[in-house]
């Protein structure tokens, strides 16, 4: 009974969450009368091998991407559709045949991928990974705290101190501002760029470092020799300070493991 309460208390916080944003777009216009869609504007694609995956668009802008030192206006001048969720286990069979080995139910995201698995599925699939500015654009959904939508770690998020140690099916915590799921904690998220240090001032459609570097966290553990690829949002096992909205670690692209998954994006020009 508790539980049947909790789970509707939590649906009407996200049925409150969409009818905002349906009314952002009608006060806005709406995708008909400006032509192009509207932040939070959500489309559902169809997977290779049928599985669904829906998709939220992110439009052109310029936020303050990283924290404290780091802190640099960054401009995307393009809008792109990023992934609702992450990837599923359901969906990454559909595309690729079959799943990593794993305990988990379909509605769980998938772990045990490598970035390059990851480049094979967005391959097969026509989406790529986020670059990190993407990633942090989206996650941010234009909040400036360590944490989006409620601000609220444990409404936002699976991580270390409420996950019980283990994946979660996706979309079950609180979404942003423009309606995406689990940027903060579940699993760790692939981004496109190499790990590297952000470029001094203002930069516009940056694409990360030209070559890899060992992250901090990496270094300590002897880094990788062969570079490293941004991950971002911290996972189930992770600390609240791993989870916040501008965190970045690397790791090797040929690294998998149980709390390493990702989401993919649409781009115009995968259109
Ligand atoms: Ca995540």
């Amino acid at each position: 009974m508790k539980g049947t309460e909790m789970k509707n208390g939590r649906m009407s916080r996200v049925a409150v969450a969409g009818c905002m944003l349906l009314a952002a777009a009608v006060a806005a216009g709406g995708e008909e009368a400006s032509g192009e869609p509207q932040a939070g504007e959500v489309r559902t694609i169809t997977l290779p091998g049928g599985a669904t995956m829906e998709m939220v668009w992110c439009p052109a802008g310029t936020f303050l991407m990283g924290s404290g030192y780091d802190e640099h206006p960054v401009t995307l001048t393009k809008g792109f559709w990023m992934g609702k969720y992450e990837v599923t286990k359901a969906q990454w069979k559909s595309v690729m045949g079959s799943t990593p080995p794993d305990l988990r139910e379909e509605n769980h995201p998938v772990v045990w991928v490598s970035w390059d698995d990851c480049q094979q599925f967005c391959r097969k699939a026509g989406l790529s990974l986020p670059t990190e500015a993407q990633w942090e654009y989206a996650c941010r959904a234009g909040s400036r705290g360590p944490y989006a939508g409620t601000g609220n770690l444990d409404d936002m998020g699976w991580y270390l101190d409420n996950s019980r140690v283990q994946t979660h099916p996706v979309g079950t915590k609180h979404p942003n501002a423009w309606g995406i799921y689990d940027m903060h904690g579940n699993v760790s998220e692939w981004c496109e760029d190499w790990y590297g240090r952000y470029p001094g001032g203002a930069v516009t459609d940056p694409q990360g470092s030209p070559s890899g570097e060992a992250s901090s966290v990496e270094w300590l553990f002897g880094g990788s020799s062969e570079g490293e690829r941004v991950l971002r949002g911290g996972a189930w096992g992770s600390l609240s300070t791993q989870c916040t909205s501008d965190f970045r670690v690397g790791d090797s692209p040929s690294h998998a493991f149980n709390y390493l998954g990702f989401r993919a994006v649409r781009n115009l020009s995968e259109e």
